[in-house]
């Protein structure tokens, strides 16, 4: 799957593909340590595994509180990685008895379990305790794209926070690289795989689901977006942008 994707993306490129300078980047979307089984073991089907927080349930607090943050990663997104692998089984299953009638659920669910899975692999990463790794503002080559491609770090945090705070129903706020032109821009998603653009890979992004907040905020969602950049994992956001960019 990741070859396919790397691939189109390539394609996708056109002229920038042609050019010396672009690299295909290294996807850092999922668990760092899953891997493709062996070919015969499982129909040569992903592992997909849950990745551990990397840090305790209560180090976002009080941001973000331990009860939301132990529901959202060992519920929410467990079960993003388990219809994951069983959506991804039954089209192999239909795949080898060329029985394709349930093809389009089969496919549904992978989209949607498969974008919840590497959204939410992202999300935990780029989150850090409010002045011990999270919370400030961008530095270095992170601040230098921020200042091209939105004119201030002011005002690509007065779109980044709008586009979240006007999701429509469940979804995300997030920050793409666009792999075409390597500038970056803000999207919205619905639920966890709708309204892309497919030349993207997202490097930052914030979870507005009510499941992300609503323990904390009740039903006051800007109350949750505004304060959620005291916990911003910048030096990761930073690492996502360079693995991104041309080498
Ligand atoms: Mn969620």
């Amino acid at each position: 799957m990741e070859k396919t994707r790397r691939t189109f993306l390539k394609t996708a490129s056109g002229i920038a593909a042609a050019g010396a300078a672009f690299a295909t980047p290294d996807l850092v979307l999922a668990a760092a340590d899953e891997k493709p089984a062996a070919s015969g073991s499982g129909g040569g089907l992903t592992e997909h595994k849950l990745p551990d927080l990397p840090y305790p349930y209560e180090a976002l607090e009080p941001t973000i509180d331990a009860e939301t943050m132990k529901l959202h990663h060992d519920k929410h997104h467990a079960a993003y990685v388990t219809n994951l692998i069983k959506a991804e089984k039954a089209l192999a299953d239909a795949r080898a008895a060329n029985d394709f009638a349930m093809v389009q659920h089969w496919s549904k669910s992978a989209a949607f379990n498969g974008g919840g899975h590497a959204l939410h692999s992202l999300f935990w990463t780029i989150m850090a305790p409010a002045g011990k790794g999270g919370g400030g503002e961008p530095t270095g080559a992170l601040l230098d794209k921020i200042n091209a491609d939105f004119g201030s770090f002011a005002a690509f945090k007065g779109q980044f926070s709008a586009a979240a705070k006007a999701v429509e129903g469940s979804g995300w706020a997030l920050l793409h690289h666009r792999v075409t032109d390597h500038r970056l821009i803000i999207l919205q998603a619905e639920n966890q795989h709708k309204l892309g653009t497919w030349d993207t890979v997202p490097i930052m992004g914030i979870d507005v689901w009510e499941h992300a907040y609503y323990l904390t905020y009740r039903n006051d969602r800007a109350k949750y977006v505004d304060a959620w950049w005291n916990i911003v994992n910048w030096e990761q956001v930073g690492k996502n942008l360079a693995a991104h960019m041309p080498k």
